[in-house]
């Protein structure tokens, strides 16, 4: 008779491994970890079944401080990682943490293709627009005109966003969050692990030793509510502290403008709705900047599609029908034109 023992009820503190965490006073970094801790029991999964890989950075310690299988890889390279452990068995839950630079400097190319691929992973970007570990050198999401020790009169490079980028790879789920925001980041992770594929999460996250207040334009508590805007899906595209400035499609354009509602005949009607299905609002709402719009926060984009792995297990399974193997592995290499070596 088979037994099923209940799964163990975990709490936050479960997921906390005993390792001395060694991120700054005062990082983003640590927000971020709470936020993480907080959503695992509710995965209801056993610890033994999560996995963290990292590449190399502040952000890639991460996995150290979870109290569940992890990898800290190689710079740039937690995606390859994350693809292998994903599709030698594909029950593990598997969250990849990067930083801009791991992710998009070195690593740019790995991501592209976790991405495009559509692995099953959830991809945390921790996005400080700078190289924390190494001392803060500019980093590919510095704004223009950073001074960094790499970049001493001023950064001259259009930066990278990493949604835009998500979305031109081809991820079929995009989330924004704010390192900070402590009861809605769970709620973006409990999203993208309900979601099939991969699911790339930016969190802009403060480095506040090598870039503090970067995404004060947003972030500070003075501005936040005419710089930022929560999307939900099937909700009209209000912000502001009265909720009364939103989105539409500008007349005669296939650009966004910022609206009030009650102001020049505009009524609620003429609102935006946000369809998270929308690949072409998705790209509109990742494009938008302040000060002439609000940062887009919350799942800006959901549209799943088979996974990779299925797709790779469907064809493992499609080659066994035409050849069966009937003695296995062993027999199968030993069939055709083999040799023998002697010495
Ligand atoms: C092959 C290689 N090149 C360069 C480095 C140096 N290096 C370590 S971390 C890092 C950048 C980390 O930046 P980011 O991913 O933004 O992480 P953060 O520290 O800001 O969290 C660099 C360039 C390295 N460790 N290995
Ligand atoms: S250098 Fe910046 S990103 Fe790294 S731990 Fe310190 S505050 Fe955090």
């Amino acid at each position: 008779m088979n037994v099923t023992t209940p799964l163990e009820k975990l709490t936050p503190k479960d997921f906390a491994s005993d390792q001395e965490v060694r991120w700054c006073p005062g990082c983003g970094d640590y927000a971020i970890l709470k936020a993480v801790q907080k959503v695992m029991p509710e995965l209801n999964l056993p610890k033994e079944n999560i996995v963290f890989v990292s590449g190399i950075g502040c952000s890639s310690r991460f996995p150290y401080y979870m109290s569940t299988y992890g990898f800290h890889t190689i710079h740039g390279r937690a995606p390859a990682f994350a693809t292998g452990v994903k599709l030698a068995n594909p029950d593990l839950s598997v969250w990849v943490v990067t930083g801009d630079g791991d992710g998009l400097s070195i690593g740019g190319n790995h991501l592209l293709h976790i991405l495009r691929r559509n692995v099953d992973v959830q991809i945390l970007l921790f996005n400080n627009e700078i190289y924390g570990l190494t001392k803060g050198q500019y980093s590919p999401t510095s704004r223009i005109g950073t001074r960094s020790p790499s970049t001493p009169s001023g950064s001259v490079d259009y930066p990278l966003s990493p949604t835009e980028f998500a979305l031109g790879a081809g991820a079929r789920f995009i989330a924004r969050g704010i390192d900070t925001q402590l009861k809605l980041l769970p709620d973006l992770f409990l999203r993208a692990y309900a979601h099939r594929g991969a699911s790339f999460v930016e969190i802009f996250q403060n480095c506040i030793v090598y870039n503090d207040n970067v995404f004060a334009d947003f972030t500070d508590k003075t501005v936040a509510d005419d710089h930022q805007i929560h999307v939900t899906h099937g909700k009209p595209l209000l912000f502001g502290k009265d909720g009364k400035r939103g989105l539409r499609v500008k007349p005669g354009s296939f650009d966004l403008e910022v609206v009030t509602v009650g102001e020049n005949g505009i009524a609620e009607k003429d609102i935006l709705v946000h369809d998270e299905t929308s690949r072409t609002l998705a790209q509109l709402l990742a494009a938008m900047r302040p000060p002439n719009f609000p940062m887009a926060i919350g799942v800006l984009y959901c549209n799943p599609v088979a996974p990779y792995g299925d797709r790779v297990y469907q064809q493992i399974e499609e080659a066994k029908a035409k050849a069966p193997a009937p003695g296995g592995l062993n027999a199968l290499l030993r069939t055709g034109h083999t040799w023998q070596v002697s010495d």
